[in-house]
C-alpha cells in the first residue's frame, strides 16, 4: 500500500504569542496584560507576578524579541522557509488597553493590519489566536478577570471588534489557547483570578506538588466555564460577520499512558485524559459530558458549583467550534501502584516513561504519542484537527563558524512530521501544523530566552541583553525543505 502524503493544501507554518514576542509593552497606547507583569524565572525559580511594574525588575515581556519593530524581517524569514500559515495572537490590551474600554485603540488595530498585509505579500495565511494567556490587568484587578461574568461581555466585544476589522484579511481563528490550562497551576494567572486566589507566582518547579482547596479549584473551573460561554458566543457571532470564517479553539493535548498494564494504572491514565475531554467535549459537542461529573468530584466540587444557567446551556449548544486545535509536546505515564520518578511538561504529567529520553527541561520526546493523540481526538470528535503547537525547547550555542547547528531540533521535527504522516495514513483529518516558536521567544513557563524553540536564533539572553539580531539555524533549512516537498523529504 502506498504511503499517505500530506494534502496539497496542508497548512505548514509556525506559531507565536503576542506577549512572548512583541515587546513594545507600553507603545502606541497598549495597556498591561497580567502576563506582562511576570518576572523571569527558571526551571527551579518561579516567575513572580507583580500587580504593578516594579523598579529595577526585569520583565521579559517588556521588550521580548521586539517583534513589534522587527515584524517585517521576521515574516520575510518565515516566507523564506515557505510558510503557508502564520499563527500569531492579537493582544487584547493593544486593542482595548483596559479590556473593556468604549473605543478601540486605533494604533493597536493598525499594527495587526500591518502584520496581515505583510503576510499577504508572501501568500501566508494568518491564523489568529484571540486569547493567548493575556487577560487585561485592569480586568483582573477590577473583577478577578474570568471569575466575573462581566469579562464575558468585554471579551465578546473585543472579538466582535476584531472580527469586523479583519474580516477580509483573516479566515482562521483560535478563540482560546490551551483552554484546559485554566485548571492547572497556570490557571490563576491565565484567568486573571489572581486577587481572590492570593496567587502571586507561576511555579513550574512545584506544579506536581500542588494541592489546592476545593474553593480554589471551584474558582478555576468557574472561570473556565465563563470562557466556554464566551467561546461559544464568539463562534456564533463570528459566523454571522463572515460565514467563511473557520473558528476553532484549542486544548493542550499531551499523551497520557498507563505506566504498566496493572489495571489500576490503566484506569488512572484513562482518568487523566479527562483534563482534555472536559474542555473539548464542551467546545466541540456543545455540552458538558458525563466525564465532567467525575472529574470535578475528584477536585472536591460538582457541576452545580459552577452556576451554569439555562441560557448558558443554549449558548454552548449554538456555538460549537469548526475545528479543534491542539498543542502536543510530550507525554507522561500514570502509576498509582508504586512511587516513580516524575516527568515535566506544560501540564504536570506524572511518571517518566522509561522508554523515552528527555529534553533539558525534562519534557520527554515522544513523536509516536502525537500519532496516538491525533487518533484519540479524531476518533472522539470527528472534526478537522490542527496542530497549533509542537516543538523543542533547547539550549543552542553559536559555533565558531558563526552558525547554529541544531541536529536535535531537526530530529525532533522529522520525527513529529513522520508521526503526522502516519496519523494521516490512519485516516485522521489534519488541516495543518504550526511549529511553536519558529523564532526564539520568551518561554511561557520560565520566562527564559535560553529555552529556545526557534529555527531562527535571536541574539538575546535571559537578562534581556543582546543585539536582537536574527540568525538562521540549520533547522531553518530543514523546515524549508520539508515545506517545499510537502513532507515527502521526511522518511
Ligand atoms: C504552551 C503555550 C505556549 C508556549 C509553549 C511552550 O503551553 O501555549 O505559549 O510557551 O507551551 O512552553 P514553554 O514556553 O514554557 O516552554
Amino acid at each position: 500500500m502506498s504511503k499517505a502524503t500530506f494534502p496539497k493544501d496542508f497548512l505548514w507554518g509556525g506559531a507565536t504569542a503576542a506577549y512572548q514576542c512583541e515587546g513594545a509593552w507600553k507603545e502606541d497606547g497598549k495597556g498591561f496584560a497580567v502576563t506582562d507583569l511576570l518576572t523571569a524565572g527558571t526551571r527551579e525559580i518561579p516567575r513572580i507576578f507583580t500587580p504593578e511594574e516594579k523598579e529595577n525588575t526585569y520583565y521579559p515581556a517588556k521588550q521580548a524579541i521586539d517583534h513589534y519593530h522587527h515584524y517585517k524581517e521576521d515574516i520575510a524569514l518565515f516566507a523564506e522557509m515557505g510558510f503557508k500559515v502564520y499563527r500569531m495572537s492579537i493582544s487584547w490590551v493593544r486593542i482595548f488597553p483596559n479590556g473593556d474600554d468604549e473605543i478601540p485603540n486605533q494604533k493597536g488595530l493598525e499594527f495587526y493590519h500591518k502584520i496581515f498585509q505583510e503576510c499577504k505579500k508572501y501568500g501566508i495565511e494568518p491564523l489568529v489566536t484571540i486569547s493567548h494567556h493575556d487577560v487585561p490587568l485592569a480586568l483582573a484587578l477590577k473583577q478577578d478577570g474570568w471569575l466575573s461574568r462581566k469579562t464575558i461581555s468585554a471579551f465578546v466585544n473585543y472579538c466582535e471588534t476584531i472580527f469586523k476589522e479583519y474580516k477580509d484579511e483573516v479566515k482562521y481563528w483560535i478563540v482560546f489557547n490551551e483552554i484546559n490550562m485554566m485548571t492547572s497551576y497556570f490557571g490563576d494567572i491565565y484567568t486573571g483570578g489572581i486577587l481572590s486566589n492570593g496567587t502571586t507566582h507561576l511555579d513550574i518547579a512545584h506544579a506536581s506538588e500542588e494541592a489546592l482547596s476545593a474553593d480554589k479549584m471551584k474558582k478555576r473551573f468557574k472561570a473556565l466555564h465563563h470562557q466556554f460561554v464566551a467561546c461559544a458566543k464568539v463562534v456564533e457571532i463570528g459566523h454571522k460577520i463572515n460565514e467563511q470564517f473557520k473558528i476553532g479553539s484549542m486544548v493542550a493535548a499531551d499523551a497520557h499512558y498507563p505506566y504498566s498494564c496493572n489495571p489500576v494504572n490503566v484506569i488512572a491514565a484513562q482518568k487523566s485524559m479527562r483534563r482534555i475531554w472536559y474542555c473539548a467535549d464542551v467546545m466541540v459537542r456543545g455540552e458538558y459530558s458525563y466525564v465532567a461529573d467525575s472529574y470535578l468530584k475528584d477536585q472536591g466540587i460538582c457541576l452545580t458549583d459552577l452556576d451554569i444557567t439555562v441560557e448558558d446551556k443554549a449558548i454552548l449548544q449554538a456555538g460549537t467550534i469548526d475545528f479543534l486545535a491542539l498543542s502536543y509536546y510530550t507525554s507522561g505515564c500514570h502509576a498509582v501502584d508504586e512511587v516513580h520518578e516524575t516527568t515535566a511538561g506544560n501540564f504536570s504529567l506524572g511518571v517518566a516513561n522509561p522508554y523515552l529520553k528527555k529534553s533539558d527541561w525534562g519534557w520527554v520526546f515522544d513523536p509516536q504519542g502525537l500519532r496516538w493523540m491525533l487518533n484519540e481526538l479524531y476518533g472522539r470528535y470527528n472534526i478537522p484537527l490542527f496542530i497549533a503547537e509542537n516543538g523543542l525547547g533547547a539550549v543552542d550555542e553559536i559555533s565558531e563558524d558563526g552558525k547554529i547547528h541544531d541536529p536535535y531540533r531537526m530530529q525532533y521535527l522529522d520525527n513529529h512530521v513522520s508521526a503526522m504522516r502516519e496519523a494521516l495514513e490512519d485516516g485522521v483529518n489534519l488541516m495543518g501544523y504550526t511549529w511553536w516558536g519558529p523564532i526564539d521567544l520568551i518561554s511561557a513557563s520560565t520566562g527564559e530566552m535560553k529555552k529556545r524553540y526557534g529555527f531562527i536564533y535571536v541574539d538575546r539572553d535571559n537578562e534581556g541583553n543582546g543585539s536582537l539580531k536574527r540568525i538562521r539555524k540549520d533547522s531553518f533549512y530543514r523546515y524549508q525543505e520539508i515545506i517545499k516537498t510537502n513532507g515527502a523529504c521526511v522518511k
